[in-house]
């Protein structure tokens, strides 16, 4: 029936704390998962939502959250990510005015900020699209490959090898898990506190490659840290080296670098009407 006009609920930035701090709060709640925490398997989402865009055609990016529908969702790298965008789905009914595309990323940077990462910037404006909009297969990175692979990828994206080393820094969260990507383990002793130790492993510990049945993968002494072949491929090419032994060295640099790296990812491709960006506060 036509005729009486809908109020537009026109969303505030308290709002939006309001979606942090729920997120924030599911963090702690459900906290048998995994390493104790969804925070990791959280940023992943963000991060392949985002890392789908390319600069040529202005396709992809966080803009339209198509991961939700196939084949996106089946694509190889998405495997497992079902577990975060299931953890978001009561936020989402709770809140049912904001975009999942906005959803994803503002968990995104929850996560981050919650597990001991620094302050990310970030302001709404993502709207979802339909299943035509999903992007092809083999946007996002090839664990088995090296250096070349790693530009070619990511400067699709438009980052630059200080950006992509930054970015990187993202695996001192979560782990590798076997019925997901097959490889097997975490990048470091503490998965669900974003530290600089991603990088001082790279360049402190001994990678030798793990004996086993799975896809080819380094382990260190211990046996229970791993590293993927794009990881040593950072300590293996001189460019991306500086950039680790900075970040080894200081985590601050780390963090600020970090903090932009990942604002820009999040924002790719998303026509934002809104400049300014808020500074959610870290819930207890
Ligand atoms: Fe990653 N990542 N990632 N990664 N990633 C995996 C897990 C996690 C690559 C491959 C894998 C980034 C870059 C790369 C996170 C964040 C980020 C897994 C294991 C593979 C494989 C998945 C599984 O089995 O569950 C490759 C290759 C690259 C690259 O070439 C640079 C970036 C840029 C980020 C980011 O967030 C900015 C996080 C977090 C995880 C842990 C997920 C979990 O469930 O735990």
């Amino acid at each position: 029936a036509a005729g009486i006009p809908v109020k537009e609920f026109v969303p505030t930035q308290e709002d939006y704390v309001k979606i942090y701090n729920e997120v924030a709060k599911r963090l702690v709640d459900f906290d048998e998962y995994d390493d104790g925490s969804y925070g990791p398997v959280l940023v992943r989402l963000a991060w392949h939502a985002s890392g789908t865009y390319d600069v040529e055609t202005k396709t992809g990016g966080s803009n339209g959250a198509t991961m939700r529908f196939q084949p996106e969702s089946d694509h190889g790298a998405n495997a497992g990510l079902k577990a975060a965008r299931d953890f978001l789905e009561p936020v989402k009914e709770l809140f049912p005015w904001v975009s999942y595309s906005d959803l994803w990323t503002l968990a995104g940077v929850c996560a981050l900020q919650q597990m001991g990462g620094p302050v990310i910037p970030w302001r709404p404006g993502r709207a979802d699209s339909d299943v035509s909009a999903c992007t092809p297969d083999g946007r996002l990175p090839d664990a088995t490959k090296e250096q070349k692979h790693l530009r070619s990828i990511f400067g699709r994206m438009g980052f630059n090898d200080q950006e992509i080393v930054a970015l990187s820094g993202a695996h001192a969260l979560g782990r590798c898990h076997t019925d997901r990507s097959g490889f097997d383990g975490p990048w470091t002793f503490s998965p669900t506190m974003l530290t600089n130790d991603y990088y001082k492993l790279l360049v402190g510990e001994k990678w030798n490659w793990k004996k086993w049945n799975g896809p080819a993968q380094y382990e260190d002494k211990t046996k229970a840290l791993m590293m993927l072949p794009t990881d040593m491929a950072l300590i293996k090419d001189k460019e991306f080296k500086k950039w680790v032994d900075k970040y080894a060295k200081d985590q601050d640099v780390f963090f600020k670098d970090f903090s932009d790296v990942v604002v820009k990812l999040f924002e790719l491709g998303v026509p934002f009407k809104q400049e300014e960006r808020w500074v959610f506060k870290v819930a207890e």
